[in-house]
């Protein structure tokens, strides 16, 4: 007898009407939310798109303006000094479009020359305020007794006249000054008190490279200005840029003083002395066609030798030389700033949703540079610029921290007091200074009397184009970074020497601190109060 295997019958899917309406459901919903996920996304990378992409400023501007080379000072010699004579005058300067704008300068109407001196020279300045307010002249950069220096404590009132006189201990920089003055400081340079001080010595005597002032080695002082029709400077201290971080940032650059300036220049290697004068803007300068030049010095001197760069990033305050090959070249070249990519995405992107304004992510063409044939020889660049003696982090006796606050303008929860001595420092010391970025922008914090060399940013080693001399660095929101540096030996207990932010509106708003250098052995909190008593000023204690 045959069996027969019974074979089960496939089994129906049972699915009832309910169970097919969820399962349809569910395949809407998982359709919806990837079609939402499209949307968004692309809403996001249009944002993203849009918030990348620079706006170029002044892409159409007409460049027909000679660039004004600041003259050199020339110094009248009495006995074993240089004296330059300066005075700070109120004037009308031509500017944009023919129209004048009420400015002031250092002998003329906006800006002032250019002095130059040799390490080793005796140098004195005999400064008159011909202005009817306050004004001081600050040789930033510079070391010298704090007395010398020109901050707020050494105010020149309408009318006066002010000697200081140092002998020149700084190596071959460009430095430079400009007014100090407690809240004022902003509203000082803006109208037009800013001007050059070029050290030299006899390594930068020594080295090939272009060195003839103004013709293949020019100073460029960038700073950006915002015109009202009439012809007249806006200032407008209290402005909030994209990062919130309130400046005066204006929309026409000046290069010397010159709008839309085009310079001519020997077709061969040329040297740009290049300070960021400006009150809160910061640059990224490259070329327009992205070619490589070569940064050969930072604030207080030669780098070791030249960093290869497309782009650099200045801030308020500082300054850097460049060299960059015009060999053989007939085209104009155009020097830009290029928009400012680096602070931290994800929070650049979070602010800019918030506020609309892209103050950095904008293109500026800064100056035209026009090769004129010549027989020149080609020179090779050295490769060996200057010998930089790093300071080890062992040789610190003591580490000092700087919380640049989150919640207003103040360092270490202190916002400036004429009368407060932040710190006091012993001369010949050698301390690492940190300084923790807790705010939401930058800060470009400056030294008074000292040149400091970066140990590390967050940890890392500087770049190659920041191990050289520094008085001014970009502390960069949520950074950390240490500096190493040596205090003068000048010893003053009466008189003290400022730290601070070098966007001038951040300073006027009082993120800034004083320290005084003495001999004194002590590090007794008594002497904020005692010590620092000149006569004509009295200083007292903020701690209980
Ligand atoms: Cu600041």
């Amino acid at each position: 007898m045959k069996t027969v295997k019974k074979v089960p019958l496939p089994k129906k899917p049972m699915i009832n009407i309910r169970q097919k309406a969820s399962f349809k459901k569910a395949i809407l919903i998982t359709l919806g939310f990837l079609a939402s996920f499209v949307v968004l996304i692309t809403v996001v990378s249009f944002i993203f798109a849009e918030i990348q992409v620079p706006r170029f400023v002044n892409r159409d501007l007409v460049i027909q303006n000679k660039l004004i080379v600041l003259p050199l000072l020339e110094p009248e010699v009495v006995g074993e000094e240089k004296v330059f004579v300066l005075s700070a005058e109120q004037g009308e300067t031509i500017l944009l479009d023919g129209k004048p704008t009420n400015t002031v300068g250092y002998n003329g109407s906006y800006l002032g020359p250019t002095l130059r001196a040799h390490k080793g020279d005796h140098v004195r300045i005999v400064l008159t305020n011909n202005l009817s307010k306050p004004v001081t002249a600050h040789w930033h950069g510079m070391h010298l007794p704090a007395i010398m220096d020109g901050g707020p404590h050494q105010e020149i009132a309408p009318g006066e006249v002010w000697e200081p006189h140092w002998t020149i201990e700084n190596e071959a920089a460009t430095l430079w000054y400009h007014p100090h003055v407690i809240e004022h400081s902003g509203e000082e340079v803006y109208s037009g008190l800013a001007g050059l001080f070029i050290v030299d010595d006899e390594n930068s005597d020594s080295l090939s490279l272009p060195k003839v002032y103004g013709v293949d080695d020019v100073p460029l002082i960038v700073q950006d200005r915002e015109f009202r029709e009439d012809g007249q400077f806006v200032f407008a201290p209290q402005r909030k840029d994209e990062l919130g971080h309130t400046g005066m940032l204006g929309d026409a650059i000046l290069v010397n003083g010159t709008y839309a300036p085009f310079v001519d220049v020997p077709a061969k290697q040329i040297r740009l002395r290049i300070l960021n004068a400006s009150n809160a803007r910061r640059y990224n300068f490259g070329f327009e066609d992205r070619r490589t030049f070569y940064q050969i010095a930072t604030d207080g001197g030669l780098l070791l030798s030249p960093v290869a760069r497309t782009r650099m990033i200045l801030a308020p305050g500082e300054r850097a030389e460049v060299i960059v090959d015009l060999t053989g070249e007939t085209e104009p070249l155009a020097l830009i700033s290029d928009a400012v990519h680096e602070e931290n995405e994800v929070l650049r992107f979070v602010r800019t949703m918030i506020n609309a304004e892209r103050d950095e992510n904008q293109i500026f063409k800064i100056i035209e540079l026009r090769p004129q044939p010549t027989a020149e020889v080609i020179e090779n660049l050295p490769q060996l610029l200057n010998s930089i003696e790093p300071l080890p982090s062992t040789s610190a006796v003591r580490t000092r921290r700087f919380i640049l606050d989150p919640r207003n303008r103040s360092i270490n929860g202190e916002v400036m007091d004429h009368q407060y001595v932040n710190e006091v420092v012993r001369s010949g010391d050698v301390e690492i200074w940190e300084i923790i970025n807790l705010s939401g922008t930058f800060h470009p914090f400056h030294i008074h009397g000292v040149q400091f060399q970066i140990l590390d940013r967050g940890g890392k080693p500087p770049a190659d184009y920041e191990l050289g001399w520094k008085d001014t660095m970009l502390v960069s929101n949520a950074e950390i970074v240490h500096v190493i540096m040596r205090f003068p030996e000048f010893s003053d207990p009466h008189t003290p020497y400022m730290y601070h932010c070098h966007i001038l509106e951040h300073e006027d708003m009082g993120m800034m601190g004083q320290f005084i250098v003495t001999e004194e052995n002590t590090f007794d909190e008594e002497i904020h109060i005692e010590a620092i008593d000149s006569g004509t000023e009295s200083y007292h204690n903020h701690a209980p």
